[in-house]
């Protein structure tokens, strides 16, 4: 097999000099990779025409979307934790694209090496603090799960580990292909509930375990906003 020249994708075009592509899945095969996790998040690469030519998809919807939420403890209708740093982003590159979960968790006071469920719930509304923020955000009508299971709530977003200072770091370790930012499971506008239990993941058979994970009461949470694109 002859070697391939530097920069050549092992997926190399059956093309022949000159000659004409006759399968019809040849153009396929021309398709760069995607951009790895770290250029994902960079606006300066995603803005770039770059993008336009690295990924046919992106070429039609250059759909880049940001959204944030800023966790607070709520208590009824009382916000406290004025001094944490709770802040989650997401990002999600083009329309249908994944998108990638980033962010820190610093002084809500949990416990330490603990893992805690974490969701997005359906309902933007804290008027009655977390309380109200609904269910977890199901528009496919199915059962509580795990973030890998294809019977899940799109909100499911599992464990949050929680480290020994009782802080939790994201650090794009969540990529997340079920939930949006746009379209009908677009995540923002709602809000991201951090509860006080473990999510079961749906598995432990406790009455609310397929509709909750039995993750327990709401210790904290935040609605998710939209970024501009600047
Ligand atoms: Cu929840
Ligand atoms: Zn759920």
């Amino acid at each position: 097999m002859a070697t391939r020249a530097a920069g050549t994708r092992i997926t190399g075009s059956p093309r022949a000099a000159g000659g004409k592509v006759k399968r019809p899945l040849a153009k396929l095969r021309n398709i760069p990779a995607l951009p790895t996790r770290s250029t994902f998040l960079s606006k300066r690469y995603v803005n770039s025409q770059q993008l336009s030519t690295a990924h046919p998809r992106a070429h039609i919807i250059v759909h880049f979307q940001q959204a944030v939420s800023v966790l607070r403890i709520h208590d009824g209708s009382e916000i406290q934790g004025g001094s944490t740093s709770a802040v989650v982003y997401f990002t999600q590159e083009y329309e249908d694209g994944p998108v990638s979960i980033k962010g820190e968790i610093i002084g809500l006071g949990f416990e330490p090496n603990v893992e805690r469920g974490w969701h997005i719930h359906e309902s933007g509304d804290l008027s009655n603090g977390c309380a109200s923020a609904g269910l977890h955000f199901n528009p496919e009508g199915k059962n509580h799960g795990a973030p890998d299971d294809d019977e899940r709530h799109v909100g499911d977003l599992g464990n949050l580990q929680i480290d020994e200072n009782g802080d939790a770091y994201i650090d794009n370790e969540v990529i997340n292909d079920k939930i949006s930012l746009n379209g009908r499971k677009s995540v923002i506008g709602r809000t991201l509930v951090i509860h006080l239990g473990t999510d079961d993941l749906g598995k432990g058979g406790q009455a609310d375990s397929l509709t909750v994970g039995a993750s327990g009461g709401r210790l904290a949470c935040g609605i998710i906003g939209a970024i501009p694109n600047s």
